[in-house]
């Protein structure tokens, strides 16, 4: 602002809140867990999805910020749910950035042990492209994670580089087989023979599959088929609400 100009209104930004989409056992159609995505309610726009606001958040301090308040809220609606009686299990998606330094990890720990979760009821989901930045810093904190008891997932399988190195080289306790390899998979050949080497591979090392953009019941039938652990998807639900999860859930059973 220059001298004599008065300054930006400082207006309603609105107000960031989670979003929950269950995943589903698929053999025995079991909800095991939820994965938790960002919502920005903007005060014009309406719901803005993550990807914009994660992409300017990530150019400065405001992504630390953005992720100690989502890991905070999560932990929080997990010992919620706990106090209900719900046994579930997070997903938290987090930004490499996150992981550069230890503080996610120390912040994960304090609050485990303050709302006296389990360490498995949390799972981070890290990207594979995001991996790539710094990864030894990254291992670093991963490791600890793993050590504490947090399950770690790839997130977006196939879409990275080295993935078959992330397989190797990092503690994982899940992978999630990408949406656009799902959503393809009932039309496209590759995409189905890519879905089902990804589900026999992450068998094979003893790490559990979760596929994600379910939205039909015949991609449905296919992972079924395939051996896959547990989806989520439109077939089944879309992100919501913490509250709505509630009724959901009472609907579901
Ligand atoms: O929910 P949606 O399809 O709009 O999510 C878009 C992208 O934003 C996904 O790739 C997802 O991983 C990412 N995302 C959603 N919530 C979070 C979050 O809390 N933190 C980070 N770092 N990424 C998120
Ligand atoms: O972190 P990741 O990119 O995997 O986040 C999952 C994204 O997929 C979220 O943005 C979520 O809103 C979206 N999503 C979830 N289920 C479906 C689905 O069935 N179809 C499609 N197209 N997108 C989905
Ligand atoms: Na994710
Ligand atoms: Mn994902």
């Amino acid at each position: 602002v220059r001298p004599g100009e008065p300054p930006e209104p400082a207006g309603d930004v609105g107000e960031i809140m989670m979003y929950y989409q269950p995943q589903i056992a698929i053999a025995t159609g079991e909800l095991v867990g939820v994965e938790a995505l960002l919502r920005w309610r903007h005060p014009r726009r309406g719901m803005v999805d993550p990807e914009e606001l994660i992409r300017v958040a990530e150019q400065s301090a405001v992504m630390r910020l953005l992720t100690r308040r989502v890991v905070d809220d999560v932990m929080e609606q997990l010992a919620k749910w706990s106090a209900a009686g719900l046994r579930l299990r997070a997903a938290v998606n987090v930004s490499v950035r996150d992981l550069h330094t230890g503080e996610i990890a120390d912040q994960i720990a304090d609050r485990l042990a303050r709302h006296g979760l389990a360490p498995d009821r949390l799972q981070l989901e890290i990207t594979e492209g995001a991996l790539m930045a710094d990864p030894r810093r990254v291992l670093t904190t991963i490791t600890r994670l793993h050590r504490i008891g947090v399950g770690i997932a790839l997130d977006d399988f196939g879409t990275g580089y080295s993935s078959l190195q992330h397989l190797r080289r990092l503690p994982l306790s899940e992978v999630k087989v990408d949406r656009s390899f799902v959503l393809g998979m009932v039309d496209d050949a590759d995409d189905a023979a890519i879905v089902r080497s990804t589900i026999e591979l992450a068998k094979a090392l003893g790490l559990r599959v979760v596929a994600e953009g379910v939205e039909d019941e015949r991609s449905w039938r296919m992972l079924h088929a395939a051996g896959c652990d547990a989806a989520q998807g439109w077939f089944y639900a879309r992100p919501m609400p913490a509250e709505e999860l509630v009724a959901w859930m009472a609907r579901y059973r």
